[in-house]
């Protein structure tokens, strides 16, 4: 299966609802204001934000289209180009990720939207380019994160560093990252737990563990990575928000858009923080990890065909 087929495939739950809605808006009647401000109500609803809306709706209008084209595929295809231009900037692959000669890639995000599992599907991707990974299990507030990162190592053959539940996950974060440095692992992933009940303290953790990290190497983390379930459409802004409070952040891996999301949120988190999309997520098995294209997600998006 291609690609393509595999976001068109994803995303089709996402796409449904716009392309029906672009059909309503686009056929056979002429692109007038009215028709312009259903089409932008239609992108907001699809959770691409207010400012987003407006954006696109202004380069539509200002696109050189026949404005009695009366075939909405016509107008998709232009629309779908448009956003793939735009979106072209945050593609970014996970194989740049492994650029250093040892990178430690912290792993942040809210809990539930996908981090132990993203983790496993990064470390099959990179045990598949024969690289080396060890996973570190620095969500420790829990022995079922711990247990769930082991389910995955194993299953990816990669090694781990772990503790008991209720350990200092800085110490984990440290034993990892220096592990990887004596062993020349090329790649260490490290888990991080997500809970937001306590703010102060989750921020406390993560500069922590950015800290200890530091000391193994001054070069680490090389990369940190915030993980967001796209069905919490708007709400994933906001918590980018909290998070790079806490440490400066590198790319984004954005989850669950096989599901319900609406995946208009993407384009709305991109504009704001101008941040790269490392990966999507499009499913739970450790296959659905996939770069994250443009232009496919564009097409995929509105529901095209090719
Ligand atoms: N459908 C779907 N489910 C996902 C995806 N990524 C993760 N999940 C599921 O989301 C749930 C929470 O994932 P988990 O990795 O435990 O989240 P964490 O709390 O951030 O570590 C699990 O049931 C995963 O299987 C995805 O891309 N698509
Ligand atoms: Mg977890």
């Amino acid at each position: 299966m291609s690609l393509f087929e595999k976001f068109k495939i994803g995303l089709e739950k996402s796409s449904t609802d716009l392309s029906k809605g672009f059909k309503n808006i686009f056929s056979k009647r002429k692109i007038d204001s009215e028709v312009l401000s259903e089409f932008e109500d239609l992108l907001i609803s699809s959770d691409t934000g207010i400012e987003v809306a407006q954006e696109i709706r202004k380069n539509f209008e200002t696109f050189k289209i026949d404005k009695n084209l009366n075939d909405h595929k016509e107008i998709l295809k232009l629309v779908a180009e448009k956003m793939a231009i735009d979106l072209l900037k945050y593609e970014k692959d996970l194989t740049k990720l492994g650029n250093a000669h040892t990178a430690v890639i912290v792993v942040s995000g809210v809990n539930g939207v996908g981090k132990t599992t993203t983790i496993g599907k990064i470390g099959k991707f990179f045990k598949d380019n024969n690289k080396s990974v060890v996973f570190g299990a620095a969500d420790t507030f829990r022995a079922a994160a711990i247990d769930q990162l082991q389910l995955w190592a194993t299953k990816v053959r990669v090694d781990i560093i772990k503790s008991k539940a209720g350990s200092d996950p800085a110490s984990v974060a440290f034993k990892t990252a220096e592990f990887a440095k004596k062993n020349k692992i090329d790649i260490a992933l490290i888990d991080t737990a997500g809970r937001l009940q306590n703010k102060k303290n989750l921020m406390e953790e993560y500069k922590k563990i950015i800290n200890v990290l530091k000391k193994v190497d001054s070069t680490f983390p090389n990369e940190t990575i915030m993980v967001l379930d796209a069905t919490t459409g708007q709400n994933a802004i906001g918590q980018v928000e909290e998070f790079s409070k806490i440490h400066n952040l590198t790319g984004l891996i954005i989850t669950k858009l096989d599901t319900t999301a609406k995946g208009g949120v993407v384009l709305a988190i991109c504009k704001k923080y101008n941040l790269p999309i490392v990966a999507i997520g499009l499913g739970e098995k450790d296959n659905d990890l996939h770069p994250f294209r443009a232009e496919f997600f564009a097409k995929a998006l509105l529901g095209l065909e090719s």
